[in-house]
């Protein structure tokens, strides 16, 4: 009886490490606000069809950067907050090495890891505290630390910083 009872319980366990990998990002849960963002593509976890999508408490919950910079699209020094590429990357648990980044006007392009780390490109999802509206250029705004040095100003970065962002493809 309990020697059955052991085999049951390791075989749960077992069951539960094959739907779970150890290296697999928690359950992402849906989104309870509007949804700002939606990551396809090779995905560990998703929480709508086979696709990942965030509103702004669930990107703020990936831990935040803020850059003050000036930029070409903006007049006076501004506060740009959101989050790395990076922790969206391991947020969803994709072996990717490069994204694409969809706007609504379906402008896209690709952004390789080189550029998802400390000091590169944030998504942002405020501007100055607040949230950005379309014609604001937002929901969604790729930025980086433009001032910081001449490399970031450099024509590759500027067609990297997608502003209406809706979409980032984790697919190859
Ligand atoms: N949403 C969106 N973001 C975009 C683009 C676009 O067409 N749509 N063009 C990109 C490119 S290729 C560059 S060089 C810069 C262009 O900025 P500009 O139109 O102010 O010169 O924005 C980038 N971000
Ligand atoms: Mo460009």
């Amino acid at each position: 009886m309990i020697r059955s009872l052991i085999c049951a319980v390791a075989l749960l366990l077992t069951v539960g490490s094959v739907a779970h990998a150890d290296d697999d990002p928690p359950p992402l849960p849906a989104p309870t606000e509007t949804p700002l963002l939606t990551v396809r593509g090779d995905l560990a976890v998703t929480n709508v069809g086979d696709e990942a999508v965030f509103d702004t408490p669930m990107l703020r919950d990936l831990g935040t950067v803020t850059y003050e910079t000036e930029t070409v699209w903006t007049s006076g020094l501004q506060t740009f907050t959101g989050v790395p590429l990076h922790a969206i990357a391991e947020r969803v648990g994709t072996d990717a090495v490069s994204l694409k980044a969809i706007a609504i006007n379906d402008y896209v392009i690709e952004i390789p890891d080189e550029d998802w780390g400390e000091g590169r490109a944030i998504l942002a999802f405020e501007r100055n505290g607040k949230p950005m509206s379309v014609r604001e250029m937002g929901p969604l705004w790729i930025v980086y630390p433009y001032d910081l040095s001449p490399e970031m100003q450099t024509e590759s970065i500027f067609a990297r910083s997608v502003w209406q962002l809706a979409a980032i493809d984790f697919g190859s």
